[in-house]
């Protein structure tokens, strides 16, 4: 392949709900610009896009597949994303990387979930956005109610270019009122008759045209202007508008195509080449420091790994976008993240798992090279005299965790060893060893993202891994003040041990005043704090630990001892042995010995007196509060909000928001175990939700009771 200009270049993203028909699509465009001879389908798992075995199993994408296409002059860079919520990150990857994003829509189902998630992204990122209505040989397809959800949903940016004579079985003709010519097709689809629109159409072609002209002169005064005084417009200032209004997201341009039937197909590469921008027309990206970076071929190379794939025979290849300046084959770059020097031994074109070597890519192009030293993917190579860095990729927040196991015990550093190397191809996989729960939890995005890597370490890497419920990451805290004293003392046979620590404990909120007097039982304790420390906890909230002895009853150096024995108490609370927070603790009182006090004594004395006082002091359990955001379609809001109810949530609100329903709730993360797949199954898999932590609330009494016998079942079996 030639190497291209950076006014040549446009890099554009396949997006849209699972099943849409993006790989199918892939593939007629692969095709039809002469990449393939034949084509393959999903169906018989031979496609350019889906070459994972884990996709050939399940039968939809799991990765983002990068394939170029040389049409009239132009690079397209295209990458087909996968459209299930569950592998979200490669589309967000994808659609940071490019400058329009060209949504699949199904027409036989319209506007589904996996559109509205889809299109918040791009409404974030700013991304121009063309609907493609594919499947229109299908039975059920219905354009004219598709078009109608589009524009019910996102207004009347959604401009019409084309419309299908017929749709079904027997789709085979499409009007399209940018060119005002009617498209023919044999049954076996590619290049189409371009005929006059026939009289029965010409009405609504007429309309349709009319329309559109307005929408494009809508987006420049020059050209509304023209529009005023003509009343039309030409074909290439429709297209100025077009682009204009595509650029400015003023303008929604529908297509519609059959990517099965092959029908419409070279028609859309022809829009795509004349009217989406190309990278040089397109809004410049910030570095780290917000500077625009404007793609400047003849600058220093910056290039940004935006993916990472480790394929058999040939290891991890790094997919870039060249950000600036022109790479060659054979130059030197520095990780600017990871600090490691880089030699592009290759540069390649991809088509899927095919490459095809070159030798430079200009500013704003898309490529590939392979056996990087320690490349990962969001990081940043630059030449020498450049530092960029560029950390635009914001990952969708998880919502579905595990805990994963090794079967064999043998295999666990293994494992680790994968799930680190899966985590450098997809950053949405969060994997924490948890010291606290004493599982490795691994977070994801869904029942289907797990289920994928599951399939992949045991079918590509050979290693057994099961899945458990992980732990949930309790915390204790208590309601009231109470006061205990511990004398420890062990004087028989060895080293003596002496300490007795009498200390208050109370719940502590940020900047609360320190009273000068406690009364416990009728009985009043003065406190003079000679020594306050606030401690933040690793773990959330604050231990404040005060030191009012008096009278020298305890030696200050044992102090340190003390908080050392209420320090590991708070890291293994006395409920439930889970994190404690959000305590003061006043030392008032206490006796030392001459010979057999010690450090280990008071370390004890500390940590039971404090055990009983906490104890004593209305103790509760919190638990992790996690803001659910449910988008789903309005006829299932009673099922999906009763379900909800069922998991101890608060429903916090509801509102409509194109066309989908949002239901905003409170709930603990204990309920949300396997909420992805439960919702999936009320809603036919036709809503979606996210989930952020919240905060921290106390359980309701019947949970903890439950919780705690749990914790002494569990202790008594240990
Ligand atoms: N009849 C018909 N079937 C189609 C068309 N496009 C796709 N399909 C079928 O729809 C199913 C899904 O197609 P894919 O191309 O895998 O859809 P996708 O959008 O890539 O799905 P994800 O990878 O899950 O996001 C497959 O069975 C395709 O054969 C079309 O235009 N007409
Ligand atoms: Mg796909």
């Amino acid at each position: 392949m030639k190497v291209y200009q950076t006014n040549e270049i446009k890099n554009i993203a396949l997006i849209g709900s699972s099943g849409a028909g993006k790989t199918t699509l892939s593939e007629a465009m692969l095709y039809e610009g002469g990449v393939i001879k034949r084509r393959g389908t999903v169906e018989n798992g031979n496609t350019v896009s889906d070459y994972f075995p884990v996709e050939k199993e399940y039968g939809y994408s799991v990765f983002s597949t990068i394939f170029s296409v040389e049409w009239n002059d132009k690079k397209l860079n295209l990458i087909d994303c996968p459209g299930s919520d569950d592998f979200a990150g490669a589309a967000v990857s994808a659609l940071n990387v490019t400058d329009t994003a060209l949504m699949v829509v199904n027409g036989q189902y319209g506007v589904e979930v996996g559109t509205i998630n889809m299109f918040r992204y791009t409404e974030t990122l700013k991304k121009p956005v063309i609907f493609l209505i594919n499947q229109l040989d299908k039975e059920n397809a219905d354009y004219d109610r598709t078009l109608l959800q589009l524009k019910e949903t996102y207004g009347n940016k959604v401009v019409p270019i084309q419309y299908p004579v017929q749709t079904g079985q027997d789709f085979h003709q499409m009007i399209d009122v940018l060119k005002m010519k009617m498209y023919q097709w044999k049954p076996e689809g590619g290049v189409p008759e371009i005929l006059d629109i026939p009289a029965s159409e010409k009405d609504k072609a007429e309309e349709w045209h009319n329309a559109l002209v307005e929408a494009a002169a809508e987006n420049d005064e020059n050209l509304m202007e023209k529009f005023f005084d003509q009343g039309s417009l030409s074909e290439d200032e429709m297209r100025e508008g077009i682009r204009k209004g595509l650029i400015a997201r003023g303008m929604f341009p529908v297509i519609c195509v059959s990517a099965s039937k092959d029908m419409g197909v070279r028609r859309l590469m022809e829009f795509l080449g004349n009217n989406v921008p190309t990278v040089n027309e397109s809004a410049p990206y910030k570095n780290t420091e917000g500077k625009d970076i404007a793609p400047d071929p003849k600058a220093l190379t910056s290039i940004f790994v935006f993916k990472t794939t480790v394929e058999p025979h040939i290891g991890r290849v790094s997919y870039f976008k060249v950000m600036l300046g022109t790479v060659k084959t054979g130059e030197d770059l520095l990780n600017e993240d990871r600090g490691s020097k880089e030699r592009i031994a290759q540069l390649f074109v991809v088509a899927g798992q095919n490459r095809m070597e070159v030798s430079e890519l200009q500013a704003g192009d898309i490529g590939a090279t392979v056996k990087l030293k320690d490349v990962n993917t969001g990081n940043t190579l630059n030449a020498k005299g450049v530092d960029n860095r560029f950390d635009f990729i914001k990952y969708p927040n998880s919502k579905y965790r595990r805990a994963i196991k090794a079967v064999n015990e043998a295999d666990s550093e293994k494992m680790m060893e994968i799930l680190n190397r899966m985590r450098a191809e997809d950053p949405t996989w969060v994997v924490e060893q948890s010291k606290e729960l004493k599982q490795i939890i691994l977070s994801g995005q869904g029942e289907f993202h797990l289920k994928t890597l599951k399939w992949r370490i045991e079918n590509n890497d050979k290693v057994l891994i099961e899945f458990l419920e992980p732990k949930i990451p309790y915390r204790e805290t208590i309601t009231k003040s109470a006061r205990a004293d511990y004398r420890h003392k062990k004087q028989s046979g060895g080293a003596g041990q002496f300490g007795e620590v009498h200390l208050i404990v109370e719940p502590y909120q940020e900047g609360m005043p320190m009273p000068e007097m406690y009364k416990f039982n009728g009985q009043e304790f003065k406190i003079q704090a000679r020594d306050t420390q606030e401690i933040p906890l690793e773990w959330g909230g604050k231990l404040v630990f005060v030191n009012s002895i008096v009278g020298g009853s305890i030696d200050t150096r044992f102090l340190p001892a003390i908080l050392k024995g209420i320090m590991g108490r708070m890291e293994q609370g006395p409920l439930t042995g889970s994190y404690a927070r959000d305590v003061r603790v006043i030392v008032y009182d206490g006796k030392m010995h001459p010979v057999d006090s010690n450090e280990i004594s008071f370390m004890l004395a500390g940590r039971n007196a404090f055990s009983e006082a906490f104890r004593n002091a209305g103790p509760k359990i919190l638990e992790p509060i996690y803001d659910v955001e449910v988008s789903l379609p309005s006829e299932y809001m009673g099922d999906v909000m009763g379900d909800l109810q069922g998991r101890r949530a608060m429903i916090m609100g509801m509102n409509s928001e194109k066309g989908y329903e949002k239901l905003l709730a409170k709930v603990p993360l204990k309920e949300m175990g396997n909420y992805s797949t439960s919702l999936s199954s009320i809603t036919g898999g036709r809503a979606s939700f996210t989930m952020k932590f919240n905060a921290y609330e106390l359980v309701p009494t019947d949970v903890q009771d439950k919780l705690l016998k749990e914790y002494e079942a569990q202790q008594e079996a240990e």
